[in-house]
């Protein structure tokens, strides 16, 4: 104990994560550079069939701010039912993000060496064959994450209207609230048939190389403002602007990432 990971600054930022974590310097780490030119077009990967993810009302999904991302806490009732190789239920949902007055952008994974301006991640796991996350969390078959991009655009996505204010509320690391109503379907792109999947790791200590990922091609768009307020609102650990939580690419190694579509 003592000292925490960081992204970028101190003893322990992500070039260090291995001392501490040993998964973190793992062969099938994440996030990763997705080189169009080598992906392999898989024609048997279906479309993911989702259940729970439209509307739901008179919840209690806790809202909160770990000092590393902010995180949506999710209903059970949320799963893939098709298209993985198991069934899988939904945990949580976090987002990456950049800095506005450093570069920009901050999702994880980047397509051809471009790093859109953040990503989201909706975190589930194996329930067919485990009875929590946190069984499952360190096994090679136990979570599947879907990833979202996000590009800013001229207008405000209504969607993700309450999302945005509501980051003022849980501004200090380790503050939390709760929300009654989710729509998270209505975050997603309308198109989820390209995809792009790859075995790989948690993006953050202790990176385990646990994660199906399922990296979708069409962004989410939020607008300038939405993307600034998202970068700017949040504090971390030690009370410093929460910003450029991502991890860099990892060496693909001998893995291959596959997609839906040509
Ligand atoms: C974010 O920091 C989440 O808030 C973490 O969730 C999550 O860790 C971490 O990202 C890594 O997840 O999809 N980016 S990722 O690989 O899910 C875990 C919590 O801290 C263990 C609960
Ligand atoms: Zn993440």
């Amino acid at each position: 104990a003592g000292v925490h990971w960081t992204y970028k600054e101190g003893s322990l930022d992500q070039i260090h994560w291995p001392d501490e974590y040993p998964s973190c310097g793992g062969r099938k780490q994440s996030p990763i550079d997705i080189q169009r030119r080598n992906v392999q077009f898989n024609p048997h990967m279906l479309q993911l069939e989702m259940t729970g993810y439209g509307e739901v009302k008179n919840g209690n999904f806790l809202m909160i701010n770990n000092g590393h991302s902010v995180q949506i806490n999710l209903p059970s009732t949320m799963k893939i039912t098709k298209g993985l190789p198991a069934c899988y239920t939904a945990v949580q949902m976090h987002l990456h993000w950049g800095g506005w007055d450093l570069e920009a952008s901050g999702a994880e994974h980047t397509v051809d060496g471009i790093r859109y301006m953040a990503e989201l991640h909706v975190v589930h796991y194996n329930s067919d064959k485990y009875n929590s996350f946190d069984e499952a969390k360190d096994k090679s078959d136990g979570l599947a994450v879907l990833a979202f991009f996000y590009e800013d655009g001229h207008f405000e996505n209504t969607y993700y209207s309450d999302f945005i204010n509501n980051l003022e509320n849980v501004k200090y690391a380790g503050q939390s609230m709760n929300i009654s109503t989710l729509n998270v379907r209505s975050m997603l792109p309308e198109n989820l048939a390209h995809f792009f999947r790859y075995e790989g790791s948690l993006t953050t200590p202790p990176c385990y190389e646990s994660i199906l990922w399922t990296v979708f091609d069409t962004p989410i768009t939020l607008s300038h403002n939405q993307i600034r307020k998202l970068e700017s609102t949040l504090m971390d650990l030690e009370n410093k602007t929460l910003w450029n939580d991502y991890r860099m690419a990892q060496p693909l190694n001998d893995r291959v990432v596959e997609s839906s579509f040509l």
